[in-house]
Order: structure tokens, then sequence, then C-alpha cells
């Protein structure tokens, strides 16, 4: 990909994660589409054992249905205590199309009896780029904290209200966007594919 691509689209979903990715790139010539624009694109299965195999299964999928230049995103959270889980289970984590609260509250009540010393967890977000010719990229952002005994704070999604980031002592769902972006696994990947855009945009 030696130049930088007039449209993106960017293959989520997830609302909360649209809304990261657009705050964060805005400032290059890209025109970035979303999946509202397809509505008859292909689900994705994942299935994979790793972020980065579902984030790439997404983006090649939707690149090759779609003709685009194609940005996936899959993240989720590891919890040491629970050896990793929910992992790339994290969306659907408490059953298929369970509420964010209701996936929060599983994973307080599985950690009822960690003690406060052994309750660290991390964000993983992993960014995928396709094209349809088959070349493929991949942006990876960690984010640290540790998991409270409730929920607290009402911005952000998914288990923010349960993860504190404790340089800031707040959870990210007590954090604003920005603040979020500024060190969050997401922000880390979205600002690695920056880099790589620029490169492609110099001249
Ligand atoms: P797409 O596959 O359409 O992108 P999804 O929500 O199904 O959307 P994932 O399979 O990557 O995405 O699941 C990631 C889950 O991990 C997400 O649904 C949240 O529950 C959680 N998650 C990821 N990033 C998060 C963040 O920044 N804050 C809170 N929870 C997050």
């Amino acid at each position: 990909m030696p130049h930088l691509p007039q449209k993106i689209l960017i293959a989520t979903k997830n609302l909360g994660k649209v809304n990261e990715i657009r705050d964060l790139i805005q400032d290059l010539p890209i025109e970035f589409l979303s999946l509202a624009e397809f509505p008859d694109a292909p689900d994705v299965v994942e299935d994979g054992e790793t972020f980065e195999e579902n984030a790439l299964k997404k983006a090649r999928t939707l690149a090759l249905a779609t003709g685009l230049v194609t940005l996936a995103d899959d993240s989720g959270l590891c919890v040491e205590a629970l050896n990793g889980r929910p992992g790339v289970l994290s969306a659907r984590y408490s059953g298929e199309g369970s509420s964010d609260e209701e996936k929060c509250l599983r994973i307080l009540e599985e950690m009822s009896e960690i003690p406060d010393s052994e309750r660290y967890a991390r964000f993983v977000c992993v960014l995928a780029l396709a094209d349809p010719g088959g070349e493929e990229y991949v942006f990876r952002g960690v984010c640290e904290g540790r998991i409270i005994r409730e929920l607290k704070g009402t911005k952000g999604f998914g288990y923010d209200p349960i993860f504190l980031y404790e340089e800031e002592g707040l959870t990210f769902a007590e954090m604003d966007r920005q603040s979020k972006n500024l060190v969050s696994h997401r922000g880390l990947a979205l600002r690695k594919f920056g880099v790589f855009l620029e490169q492609r945009a110099r001249p």
C-alpha cells in the first residue's frame, strides 16, 4: 500500500468503537465509511483463538466483499485471575446478546473471592487493515489496570465501568472519551495506525 487510500471502511458494528476511531483519525484526507452503508455485508464468525486472527478475518472478509481498504478491530479484556478470560470471548461473555452491564456483573461475580492485590487486568486492541489485493497490516495496543468490585461511571462501553485506570484513579467509564483515548488500548493502536497513514500521505 504505497499511497494513502481515499476511502477506508471501518468494519465494526460496535458504535463505541466507531466513535473512538473517528475521534482519533480526523486530520487526514480520507473518507471513513461505516458498515451502516453496506447493509448486505457478510457477518463474520469470530472463531479465532487470538485477537489478531479475528481482526484479520474481519478486515479480509469485508475488504473482499466491498472492494474497499478495510479496518477491523478485535479487542477485549484479559483478566489475570481468570486465566486471561474473557479475552476473545469478551463480546459474548455471559451469553450471546447479553448487555454490557450483564457482562460486567458476570466478571464481578466470578472475581468475588479474588483479593484486591490480585485483580490485575489488561485491555487489548488489535486493528487489522486489509486491502482487497491481499495486503494486510496489524496494529496492537495494550492498557493495564485493575478490576474493581462494583460498576462505576456511565461513559464509554463494554467493561469500562469495572476497569480502573490507576494513574487517574478513575474507571474508563468515569473518563471522557478524549482522556480515555489518550491512554487506552484502542488509542495506542490507533496512533500506530495514524503513523502508518501519515507515512503514506507524504509526497
Ligand atoms: P465488532 O466485532 O463488530 O467490531 P464487537 O463488540 O463484537 O464489535 P469484539 O468482538 O472485538 O467487538 O468484542 C470486543 C468486546 O470487548 C466489546 O464488545 C466490549 O465488551 C469489550 N471491549 C473492547 N474494547 C473495549 C473498551 O475500550 N472498553 C470497554 N470494553 C471494551
